[in-house]
């Protein structure tokens, strides 16, 4: 796991150190992609190559890396004051604070661009690149995470039902960690049966990532008060976890964990190890 991280990062880093643009533009996007992320979906499309037994070379930690960017971008977005207005983001400041709003911006908006032309540089076939091209657009873009994130605040104080809330998290989460399944995929020339399927697990993954980070929200948010969560807590806004309260949504959270891992044992890969390790992880609350 480690190789994978290290050698996503090495593009990460290289991307911005080469290119002569301003220098506090490369600084804020280096800035952000470099503070500690977890790097879950880069390590999740890797494992899946390595599932279809795909040898990882270096146009494969490209598209890792170009999914990083994205999610990177919209991170630093979704801290902006016209957003959530966070002043920090993994212990850190957040772009915007480290640096100021217009940079931040700037920043991100080149961190949803410059995936493209990582993507369309990347020695792959042309018709993999076309695929993968329209697969990230669809998770990014008003198919996915900007349609997820606009329905998120459009909904912010009202009370959703459990369909609504799931649909909010499968744009905005799900999307993304759909493509590291869809690519592998399509990089491992599967039929359309099977892409169906990777489909279906990187949505039932998204839908169980969200959820933890709702879990995860709530507890670190107790640990921090040091006290039983209030409804306060719970009911600020609508999630899984207001819905179904806290031991509910850690049952519907390893239930959804169970269903990826058996759907994985019926897909043609052969060699599960590190992406049966990732999802054991996220089973850790
Ligand atoms: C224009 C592509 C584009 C996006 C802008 C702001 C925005 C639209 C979307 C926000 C999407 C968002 C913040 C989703 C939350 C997803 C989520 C659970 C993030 C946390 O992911 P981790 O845990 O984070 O992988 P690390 O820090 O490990 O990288």
């Amino acid at each position: 796991m480690n190789t994978k991280i290290k050698k996503t990062e090495e593009v990460l880093e290289n991307f911005y150190k080469n290119l002569k643009f301003p220098s506090h533009l490369a600084q804020a996007t280096t800035y952000s992609l470099m503070a500690g992320g977890k790097r879950i979906r880069p390590l999740l499309f890797l494992s899946m190559l390595e599932a279809y037994k795909i040898e990882l070379k270096p146009a494969h930690f490209e598209v890792a890396a170009a999914l990083e960017m994205i999610h990177t971008g919209s991170l630093i977005h979704d801290d902006l004051p016209a957003m959530d207005n966070d002043d920090y983001r993994r212990g850190k400041w957040t772009n915007h604070k480290k640096f100021d709003e217009a940079t931040a911006i700037l920043a991100g908006d080149s961190l949803f661009l410059d995936p493209y032309f990582v993507l369309a540089s990347c020695d792959l076939p042309a018709q993999n690149v076309v695929s993968l091209v329209k697969e990230l657009a669809y998770a990014s873009g008003s198919f996915g995470m900007v349609a997820g994130q606009i329905l998120d605040m459009d909904c912010e104080k009202k009370e959703l039902n459990r369909s609504e809330i799931e649909e909010i998290h499968q744009l905005k989460t799900g999307r993304m960690l759909t493509f590291p399944f869809v690519a592998a995929g399509i990089l491992a020339n599967v039929s359309e049966t099977e892409l169906i399927q990777l489909r279906q697990i990187g949505e039932k993954l998204g839908l169980a990532f969200q959820i933890r980070d709702d879990i995860l929200d709530v507890t670190r948010s107790f640990a921090e008060l040091g006290k039983t969560p209030g409804k306060d807590i719970i009911e600020e806004k609508s999630t899984y976890v207001s819905l179904l309260g806290l031991e509910a949504a850690k049952t519907q959270l390893l239930c959804l964990l169970t269903e990826v891992k058996n759907a994985l044992s019926v897909l043609t890969i052969v060699n599960q190890s590190d992406i049966l390790l990732l999802v054991k992880n996220l089973e850790q609350i």
